[in-house]
């Protein structure tokens, strides 16, 4: 079944959108795991470095898993064509206007996949901190990344998202000084909205913090 009004700003009135929602992640959840593949939703401030650590990972990790890619692009296909560069398979889904993906939208996504040949799939999330985490998309793990760049107050700014979150990164150490941004602050903030949470210091530049983030993942790995 297919709840096409999700699609669209004509919902009904007393729809409930988030338990329609939470009912077809867990539906994309059944199906990725009959495969046996571990998804990440990746979320994060624009411009944070979402696709940047995806692609470094496929680079690192390419050889040794199948991964594929779901690219939430607002429009065109940009981030998309970033992942397909490494021949893998990607899947870009327009969400126009809306600011964050929702399991219907991930549901087409999974229809388009080759789901009996992955091992690990990312989905980057529409660079927004606000309403991603309220949509759970079927993902197995959570992933936060945001930056020096955006402010060193962007974490107690918006702490709904990092509640939820299994993993927050903050990139870009190498520009901190340069932006007066603190990124200890950074991690400090997260680990006071959520003290169970993994925090990593990162740098996609410069490669630090990079061999943490390719254990979490491993480590998530279904199987
Ligand atoms: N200096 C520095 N630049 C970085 C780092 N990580 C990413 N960038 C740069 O930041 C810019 C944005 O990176 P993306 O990976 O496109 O960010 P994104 O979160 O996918 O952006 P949207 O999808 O538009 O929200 C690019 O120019 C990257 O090269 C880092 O650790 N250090
Ligand atoms: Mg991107
Ligand atoms: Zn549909
Ligand atoms: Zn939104």
């Amino acid at each position: 079944m297919c709840y096409d009004t999700m699609h669209t700003t004509e919902v009904p009135i007393g729809y409930d959108v988030l338990a329609v929602n939470a009912e077809l992640a867990r539906r994309n959840r059944n199906a990725l795991e009959k495969f046996g593949i571990t998804a990440f939703n990746i979320m994060g401030a624009i411009g944070s470095g979402k696709t940047l650590l995806i692609e470094k990972t496929i680079e690192r990790m390419g050889k040794t898993y199948r991964i594929g890619a779901i690219a939430g692009d607002v429009v065109a296909r940009i981030d998309a064509a970033r992942f397909e560069k490494y021949g893998i398979p990607v899947i870009g889904l327009n969400t126009g206007k809306e600011c964050h993906l929702d399991a219907h939208l991930v549901e087409h996504g999974l229809e388009k996949l080759p789901l009996d040949s992955l091992d690990i799939l990312f989905i980057e999330n529409v660079g927004n901190l606000i309403c991603p985490a309220d949509f759970e998309l079927g993902e197995h793990k959570r992933v936060v990344i945001v930056s020096v760049s955006e402010g060193d107050d962007i974490v107690e700014k918006h702490p709904t998202i990092f509640t939820i979150a299994d993993l927050i990164i903050v990139n870009k150490i190498d520009i901190a000084e340069a932006v007066s941004a603190d990124a200890d602050k950074m991690v400090k903030d997260a680990r006071i909205i959520n003290p169970r949470i993994d925090v990593l210091k990162m740098s996609l530049k410069t490669g630090e913090g990079f061999e943490e983030w390719t254990d979490f993942v491993r480590k998530s790995i279904k199987k």
